[in-house]
C-alpha cells in the first residue's frame, strides 16, 4: 500500500538542469575548454564536487583541493543568480495536477535532491508548502546510486521504503531508489531508466489510478 511518493527535483519538477549546465559551462569556458548538452547528462543528479571532478577529467584540467573548492563556489554563484530569476511557470508541465491528484487521495509528499539549493528552487516556484518532507544536499552525505537521500525522506515521514514511490529522472537517482528497496518511476527515456518499475515521458495527463495499477502497488 502506498502512502507517499518522494519526487527528485532537478529534471522532475523543475527543469533546473539547463541552469547547470549554462554555470558549469562557464566555468569550463573560463578554464580554457568546452562541453555539450550531451556530456551534461552525465551530470544529472551527480553531486556539486563530484561534477566538478567529472568536468575537470574532461578538460584534463588539473587543480589543488582549494582551488577546486574555489571553482565550486564561483559555479554555484551563477547558478544561484540564474535560479533567482525562476517563476511557478517553470514548473515542468503536468507536475502541479498530479501533485494535486496526491493530496486528494491523501498520499504523503516528499523532496529528495542531491542539491544544496533545493529549498531555494522550491520556494521561489511556489511549491514550498507542497512538500511535507524536504531533504536535500544539505543533509546527505552519500551521493546517488546510494539510497541515502531517500531513506532519510522515508524515514522523517515514519514510513517503511516499500510504502513510497521515487520519482527520479537520473539512473543513478533510480539505481539509488532500487538500492533503498523503493518502487521507482522514471521520468525520460526508458533506454536510460528501464531499471525502474515504470518509465514515462512526463506527468502530463497521468493519472494516479494509472500508476498504482501499471506497478501493480
Ligand atoms: P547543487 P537532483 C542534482 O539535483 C542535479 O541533478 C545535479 O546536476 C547537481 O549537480 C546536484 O543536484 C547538486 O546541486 O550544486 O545545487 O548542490 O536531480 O538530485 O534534484
Ligand atoms: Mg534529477
Amino acid at each position: 500500500m502506498i502512502k507517499a511518493c518522494i519526487f527528485d527535483l532537478d529534471g522532475v519538477i523543475v527543469d533546473t538542469a539547463k541552469y547547470h549546465f549554462q554555470a558549469w559551462r562557464r566555468l569550463a569556458n573560463e578554464l580554457g575548454f568546452d562541453f555539450s548538452e550531451a556530456d551534461n547528462e552525465q551530470l544529472k543528479g551527480v553531486s556539486r564536487m563530484e561534477s566538478l571532478e567529472i568536468i575537470l577529467k574532461w578538460g584534463g584540467v588539473a587543480l589543488s583541493e582549494e582551488q577546486k573548492i574555489e571553482w565550486a563556489d564561483r559555479k554555484n554563484e551563477w547558478y544561484k543568480a540564474l535560479i533567482s530569476n525562476m517563476t511557478p511557470d517553470e514548473i515542468l508541465p503536468g507536475v502541479p495536477e498530479f501533485l494535486a491528484q496526491l493530496q486528494s487521495n491523501g498520499i504523503r509528499i516528499a523532496l529528495g535532491s542531491a542539491s544544496k539549493n533545493a529549498l531555494p528552487v522550491i520556494e521561489s516556484i511556489g511549491l514550498g508548502p507542497v512538500f511535507e518532507v524536504v531533504i536535500d544536499g544539505t543533509q546527505t552525505t552519500l551521493s546517488k546510486p546510494d539510497p541515502q537521500v531517500f531513506r532519510l525522506g522515508a524515514q522523517r515521514l515514519g514510513l517503511k521504503p516499500y510504502e513510497c514511490i521515487v520519482f527520479e529522472d537520473a539512473e543513478s537517482g533510480i539505481e539509488a531508489a532500487l538500492n533503498g528497496r523503493f518502487y521507482a518511476v522514471g521520468i525520460g527515456r526508458p533506454e536510460v531508466l528501464g531499471k525502474a518499475h515504470l518509465v514515462i515521458p512526463g506527468f502530463v495527463g497521468l493519472q494516479w489510478e494509472e500508476v498504482v495499477k501499471a506497478m501493480g502497488v
